[in-house]
């Protein structure tokens, strides 16, 4: 049986945002059973799982003993049974990757940096006077991105692939952020079956923490 580490519980603002989310979204869109390994507070720290996550985050993804750390390997790892994530035809399938890649190198780090400014440092001159910088950078990252898209359903045309579900989980970080066209794509996105059900899941597990 596969499983996905998880964290047992975070603070409500980051609830439906732990990044075990698009691994969760990958197995339902491949129609994979999983389970969740929820990590107690301060496990993520131990040697234990510090020699499966070196880093100490979450998700790791386990199967018959083989482990792989980063949300966009493993979601990759997954396409490779799945051709709803991972095309078969050779080109789109190098594009599907090269938008995850996107997602996670060129647009991510920005929303990310804006992100963590209000969540941790609220309160802090530096951080204010931080903010219209990273603001504007986040934003042009994303007017070049929605113009890509253009009329697009996706980023690759009328196909979702794995490049949308990564991408998808950027933008939602802060969705305020988002012109419509980018909003209706995100909407387009998550209103797929399978993102309910993997955000239904991340949230029944925090709940039962409760
Ligand atoms: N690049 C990693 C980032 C994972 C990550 O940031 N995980 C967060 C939760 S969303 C985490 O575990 N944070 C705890 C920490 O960094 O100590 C991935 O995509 O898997």
């Amino acid at each position: 049986m596969i499983t996905v580490s998880a964290f047992r519980w975070v603070p409500p603002f980051a609830q439906g945002q732990v990044r075990d989310l698009r691994v969760r979204w990958a197995l339902e869109e491949a129609g994979m059973p999983y389970r969740s390994r929820l990590l107690a507070a301060g496990e993520q720290d131990t040697p234990a799982y510090r020699a499966l996550q070196p880093f100490g985050q979450v998700p790791i993804f386990e199967e018959d003993g083989k482990v792989l750390f980063e949300s966009g390997a493993i979601v990759l790892h997954i396409g490779e049974r799945s051709e709803v994530l991972l095309p078969k035809d050779p080109d789109a399938r190098a594009r599907a990757v090269q938008w995850l890649i996107a997602a996670l190198n060129s647009v991510e780090p920005h929303i990310q940096n804006l992100a963590v400014l209000d969540a941790f440092y609220g309160g802090e001159e530096w951080a204010r006077l931080r903010k219209p910088g990273a603001e504007a950078f986040a934003k042009r990252r994303l007017t070049a991105l929605s113009a890509n898209l253009d009329d697009k359903a996706y980023l690759d045309g009328d196909s979702f692939t794995a490049g949308d579900l990564i991408m998808a989980t950027v933008l939602r970080i802060m969705p305020e952020l988002l012109d419509e066209r980018l909003a209706a794509y995100l909407e387009r996105c998550t209103s797929r079956p399978a993102f309910k059900r993997a955000l239904d899941a991340q949230m029944g597990d925090f709940s039962q923490a409760a």
